[in-house]
């Protein structure tokens, strides 16, 4: 048996046509079933429903064999618990955003770096966001939050967030400026290393099927 591990919503809608490719069609609807564990036309491949951060966790210690993640959840997964027994043979392109910094219309950013003085940044991405700001050489103050990070800036809560961004509506919704790009975001197949070598011939006919259908 080979197990999947997908979070709902945007990773398991654009996962799809790369299961298809494999021959892999997932026969329940998550947004319908309360299942967490999803069947396959194929008898010998099921899925599992995680949440987006959890799929790191899972595959590195076994709970499933492969799994796709964002590379912002890789990169935090690997800052929190190193990447140990994670193996990551392909970008699938899909899911893709940016990372960046935003702020309100009104704070001059690239005055506050210049003037070298201390920014409040909130964000989810601390890994991230503290490796960004040692790049540039400025002096952040991080504060951790676990959602709605425009909220921070509108409050007086920080200066400035790292978060993900796609179409840039949410930040235009709250009067935020995207003032820095810190990097391009996609998602990746992470493999369980012990499962590629017990598992070796199926998760490789899979990793070569997935390959041959990453979107351009
Ligand atoms: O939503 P939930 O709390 O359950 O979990 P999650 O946010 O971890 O999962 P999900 O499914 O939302 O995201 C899974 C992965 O999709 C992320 O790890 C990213 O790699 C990728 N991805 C791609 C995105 C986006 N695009 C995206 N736009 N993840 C989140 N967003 C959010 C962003 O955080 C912001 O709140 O969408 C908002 C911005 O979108 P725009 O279009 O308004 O700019
Ligand atoms: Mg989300």
């Amino acid at each position: 048996m080979i197990t999947l591990a997908l979070s709902k919503g945007r990773i398991f809608e654009e996962t799809l046509p790369l299961l298809a490719a494999a021959g892999i069609q997932v026969t329940e609807d998550p947004e319908k079933s309360r299942k967490l564990i999803l069947p396959t036309n194929r008898e010998d491949v099921r899925v599992v429903l995680v949440r987006a951060t959890d799929v790191p966790t899972y595959v590195a210690h076994g709970g499933a064999d492969i799994g796709v993640a964002g590379k912002d959840v890789l990169i935090e997964h690997a800052g929190e618990e190193g990447d140990a027994g994670l193996y990551q043979p392909l970008d699938l392109n899909i899911a893709k955003c940016r990372m960046s910094v935003a702020v309100r219309a009104d704070f001059d950013y690239e005055a506050a770096v210049k003037q070298g003085s201390r920014i409040r940044v909130a964000t989810k991405y601390t890994t991230i966001a503290r490796q960004h700001f040692a790049d540039k050489g400025v002096h952040v103050d991080l504060i951790k939050l676990y959602g709605s990070m425009e909220l921070a800036p509108l409050t007086g809560l920080a200066d400035a967030i790292v978060d993900l961004v796609s179409t840039g509506s949410t930040l235009k919704a709250n009067k935020l400026v995207e003032v820095e790009q810190i990097m391009q975001i996609s998602s990746r197949l992470v493999v369980n290393q012990a499962a590629l070598k017990l598992k070796r011939e199926p998760i490789r006919a899979l990793i070569q099927a997935f390959e041959s259908a990453i979107p351009k």
